[in-house]
This record gives C-alpha cells, sequence and structure tokens, in this order.
C-alpha cells in the first residue's frame, strides 16, 4: 500500500474508522474513497456495487457495522447482528467483485467462546460456546471471518481478519445504553463528580478482567497487519496487560477526579469472566502498542470535554 493507492475505510464514521481515517490523512495518503458523509449506506447491496464499482478501492480496511457494550448487546441483539451480516457480507462480496487487492475485516473479541482458555489464541476461535450477553453480534463477527476465509480458499482473495482487544478514546459511544465500560463510566463519574452525588453504580461484580486497546493503537496496528500479514489464520490485535472492572473504575475514578463511592450491582450481568488475547504472533512481527492506559484515559477524557454534551439529549457526544 503507498500513498497513491485508492483507500477505501468501510466503517469511516465508527470509533476505529475514525482513527484510521485520521492516520491515513495526517500521513498523506491521497487517494481515500468514501470518506463520510459521501459513504453508501452498507446495509444495501445495491449502494455497496455501485461504490465500489465507481471508486474501485485496492485496499480495503472493513470495520463498519454496528457496536455497542454488554447493555446494547442485550437490549438489541436482532439490529446489531442484522447491520453486521449484511455490511459484513456487501462490503466483502464487491470486495471480490471489483478485485480488491487486500482486504483487513476487524472482527471483534467476543467472537472467542465464553470460557476459551486465557490469554485467547486464535485457534480456539468455534471451540466452545459463544458468551450469552452478545452471541448474536458475536456470530456476525464470526460469518465475517468465515466469509473472508472461503473467499481465500475458493478465489485466493487476500482477504485478512483481525480481532481487536476491546478498544475505546476519542470517539467513544459515551452513553449508557450503548457505550462500553470504559466511555460509560467515564461520563457517569464525570457527571456525578459535576452533581455532587455520593456514588456510582458500576455494573457487575468488578471481578470480570479486560484487555484495553487504546484506539489510536488499534489503527496503528490495522495498519501494520495490512501491510505485513498475509494470513489465512486470525491475527489478535492487543499486546496491553488485563485489569479487572474493580481496577479500570478506579483508575476512570482518578482520571476524572470523582472521589465518590463506586457501588457494585450485582444484578447486572459480568459477561465474559475474562477476555485476554494472546497477541504473541503480533507482537513476534515487531508491533506493540505505544500509549500507557493512564495517558490513553486522560487523552479521551479530555476528548469528552472538549465534546460532551449532557446524557439527556440523543447523543453524548456530537461528532467533530
Ligand atoms: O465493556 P462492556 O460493555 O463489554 O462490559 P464486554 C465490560 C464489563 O464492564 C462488564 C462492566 O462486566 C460490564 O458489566 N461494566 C460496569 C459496564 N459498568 C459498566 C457500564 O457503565 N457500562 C458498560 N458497558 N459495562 C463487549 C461485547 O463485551 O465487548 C461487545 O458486548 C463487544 O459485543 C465488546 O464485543 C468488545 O467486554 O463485556
Amino acid at each position: 500500500m503507498h500513498h497513491d493507492s485508492t483507500i477505501y475505510v468501510a466503517g469511516g464514521d465508527t470509533l476505529l474508522g475514525r482513527a484510521l481515517l485520521e492516520r491515513l490523512q495526517r500521513e498523506g495518503f491521497r487517494n481515500l474513497v468514501g470518506v463520510p458523509p459521501s459513504e453508501p449506506d452498507l446495509t444495501d447491496p445495491h449502494q455497496v456495487e455501485l461504490f465500489f464499482r465507481e471508486a474501485r478501492p485496492e485496499y480495503v480496511f472493513h470495520v463498519a457495522g454496528m457496536s455497542g457494550g454488554i447493555l446494547a448487546n442485550q437490549t438489541r441483539p436482532a439490529e446489531l447482528m442484522l447491520d453486521n451480516l449484511l455490511v459484513g457480507t456487501n462490503v466483502i462480496q464487491q470486495a471480490h467483485r471489483y478485485h480488491v487487492t487486500r482486504l483487513l475485516y476487524v472482527a471483534s473479541s467476543c467472537s472467542y467462546p465464553r470460557l476459551a482458555p486465557q490469554p485467547m489464541r486464535e485457534d480456539s476461535l468455534l471451540t466452545g460456546p459463544l458468551e450469552p450477553t452478545n452471541d448474536a453480534y458475536a456470530l456476525a463477527k464470526l460469518a465475517g471471518w468465515k466469509l473472508c476465509d472461503a473467499f481465500r480458499r475458493q478465489y485466493g482473495s487476500c482477504f485478512i481478519t483481525a480481532i481487536p482487544a476491546n478498544a475505546f478514546g476519542p470517539h467513544d459511544d459515551f452513553s449508557l445504553q450503548g457505550g462500553h465500560v470504559i466511555p460509560s463510566l467515564m461520563q457517569r463519574m464525570h457527571q456525578a463528580r459535576t452533581t455532587g452525588e455520593k456514588e456510582v453504580v458500576v455494573w457487575g461484580s468488578g471481578t470480570p478482567r479486560r484487555e484495553f486497546l487504546y484506539i489510536h493503537d488499534l489503527a496503528d496496528a490495522c495498519l501494520f497487519v495490512m501491510h505485513r500479514y498475509e494470513g489465512p489464520s486470525p491475527i489478535n490485535l492487543g499486546g496491553q496487560q488485563d485489569l479487572s472492572i474493580r481496577e479500570i473504575a478506579t483508575l476512570i475514578a482518578d482520571v476524572v477526579g470523582y472521589r465518590g463511592k463506586l457501588r457494585f450491582d450485582t444484578s447486572k450481568p459480568d459477561g465474559m469472566p475474562r477476555k485476554v488475547l494472546d497477541s504473541t504472533r503480533l507482537l513476534a512481527m515487531g508491533w506493540k502498542p505505544s500509549t500507557p492506559l493512564r495517558i490513553a484515559l486522560e487523552n479521551t477524557y479530555n476528548w469528552f470535554l472538549a465534546h460532551q454534551v449532557r446524557e439527556d439529549t440523543v447523543h453524548v457526544c456530537q461528532p467533530v
């Protein structure tokens, strides 16, 4: 991939899509196509086919598809599964039809079995039952991986799949309904500090463990594997230490400056007990994350402060 290559970030308005576009534009990649708001509706096969026919991208970062935290996955499984199946298949099918040179499909760490041995190796995929709180979404992401694999086997397509750790950062969804744990707690602790609330409820027991990856490090890892990884197996994109939800909640409170009590509500689900990637393969290729967690949290909070709108509006954060 070089600076005049025609590059398409499918899902340019997603958390990862925005970070990728920001990085590609900063590095002088001059031929980016389908940049929002001129991106087609990826759930519409005709719009996607027309777009590929006209734009003819050589490289596709496939990071499209609705996503959300544990509550969104419990309350909107059909929307999440259908959207990811539609955008997943539409983009992969047209990438084949219009001879895309390389496509990187980014799946999700929830695609691993609920009780996969930790840290999770890529060969653990499809070896056991999924986490019930997000099995619909996880199956859609697994289908995207398997479709890329099928095109590779049948036509020799250079479609590779990456599985990221839980990502967070600027442009995240900070809402209670849709957000993941870091942005959701960050917003709630900010509001609590502002209004003087004495306690913030943290969902679950606080014991689950998660590996978190700053979104700009994830974008860097995507560029790295697009250049250097040939597949065929999926590749984990991680490399950070895992923390308990209690530990990350305490860290977020410190970053936000919230001094009240954290109360753990065990009536809320924990999700996977532990979700840590074995990124040996990626690290052996020479990549590693470069942003310390504390700095990443501070950057995220500063972005939130610069863009936040109260929770009671439609979006907690207005798009930049
Ligand atoms: O980040 P999260 O929603 O996603 O939840 P998962 C992680 C842990 O944080 C769970 C707890 O144990 C939650 O119960 N938690 C505590 C909270 N307070 C909060 C809160 O205010 N908001 C949220 N969201 N969680 C997701 C999957 O699982 O991982 C997605 O549901 C996706 O499909 C994503 O795969 C990467 O890590 O549990």
